[in-house]
């Protein structure tokens, strides 16, 4: 049986980090302030669940500083320990590979959960490129308090071995391989059995691509125009603008053999009926004056594309428009 750490008690955070504890997993919850650890250290975490009682449970709590919860008073731990990031794509730094690196054992996988691309390559400084697995959920949870989420909607999880695309990271051996997919076979067993529908799959590239591209329409759009996802679908002008960022950025992953699913214009349509009621997380972002995760939606895929030597000017102009927003955010302190 697994041993999971969940960094980062957001929505997702708290999501994995409720089920697994209550699907009898071992499970450490890691966040970055004291006074959160104290508080969910104290009272547990509560998921909220349609139709059914709250779920209340106390997984381990840690700081992303201290050392690994599972690792005290053990010389090694031979158990295989998935390090589940939940955490946004603004939060990848150079510090948080080195943080995760020493939190990791001999059986240790991180499995990323990010929106948009390029967090591999900057955890890859610390830690090796065969033990980074990626994933992308559709699991639904909205946060509601520093140690509460609701379970908004069920989803699926998809998860495979990152690939590199650069001759910068090593190969992954052949033994280091075969241990990854008997490693990711149990993940995909013990997330089932939790309550995730979870698939795996060799060409996760193609999923986080799919959902980069998504992304990349909904996500600058609902944050400009200060509206919830569904709303996007209720001007047809709108529609075309959509269709063009969604063609820019087609036109990306073809010039990178990177291969799509048919019909992503209906799956970007179907994504905003079914969160029609959400705000995207780049608009939760501005209206709490965060940062967004722009640089790694339409900024990784504009530098892709120009890279390349194509247009991409629609991506550029939404780009700007989010810039811009945070920029005012910043100067109103
Ligand atoms: O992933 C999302 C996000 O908000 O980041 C979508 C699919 C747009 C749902 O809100």
């Amino acid at each position: 049986m697994g041993r999971y750490t969940i960094v980062g008690a957001g929505a997702l955070g708290i999501l994995f980090a409720a089920k697994l504890t209550a699907g009898g997993y071992r499970t450490e919850l890691v966040v970055r302030r004291e006074e959160q650890r104290q508080r969910l250290a104290q009272e547990g975490i509560t998921l909220g669940r349609e139709g059914e009682a709250p779920l209340r449970v106390f997984p381990d709590v840690t700081r992303i500083d201290e050392p690994d919860a599972g690792s005290r008073g053990v010389a090694e731990a031979p158990e295989l320990h998935y390090i589940v990031l939940t955490v946004k794509q603004t939060d990848i730094t150079v510090q948080l590979a080195e943080n995760l690196r020493s939190r990791m054992g001999p059986m240790s996988w991180v499995v990323c959960l990010q929106n948009g691309i390029g967090h591999a390559e900057t955890l890859a400084t610390h830690i090796p490129a065969g033990r980074l697995l990626l994933a992308v959920t559709t699991e639904a949870a909205l946060k509601r308090s520093d140690t509460a989420a609701d379970h908004t909607g069920q989803g699926e999880t998809w998860a495979g071995p990152w690939t590199p695309d650069s001759s910068r990271f090593q190969d992954v051996s052949g033994t280091e391989r075969s241990l990854r997919e008997k490693t990711q076979k149990n993940l995909a067993k013990e997330l089932e059995s939790a309550g995730f529908r979870t698939f795996l799959s060799n060409d996760i590239t193609s999923r986080i691509w799919q959902k980069l591209l998504i992304n990349a329409v909904v996500n600058p759009l609902t944050a400009i125009l200060h509206v919830r996802n569904g709303e996007l679908l209720q001007t047809s002008g709108l529609q075309d603008y959509m269709r063009d960022l969604l063609a820019e950025g087609e036109k990306v992953a073809a010039a990178l053999g990177i291969q799509l699913e048919s019909g992503l214009w209906e799956r970007l349509l179907q994504v905003c009926r079914l969160t029609a009621t959400n705000r995207s997380s780049m608009l939760q972002d501005i209206l709490a004056g965060r940062r967004t995760e722009i640089e790694a939606i339409n900024g990784s895929l504009i530098r892709k594309g120009e890279d390349l030597g194509l247009d991409m000017t629609v991506h550029k102009s939404v780009y700007r428009l989010v810039k811009a927003l945070e920029e005012r955010n910043s100067a109103n302190g």
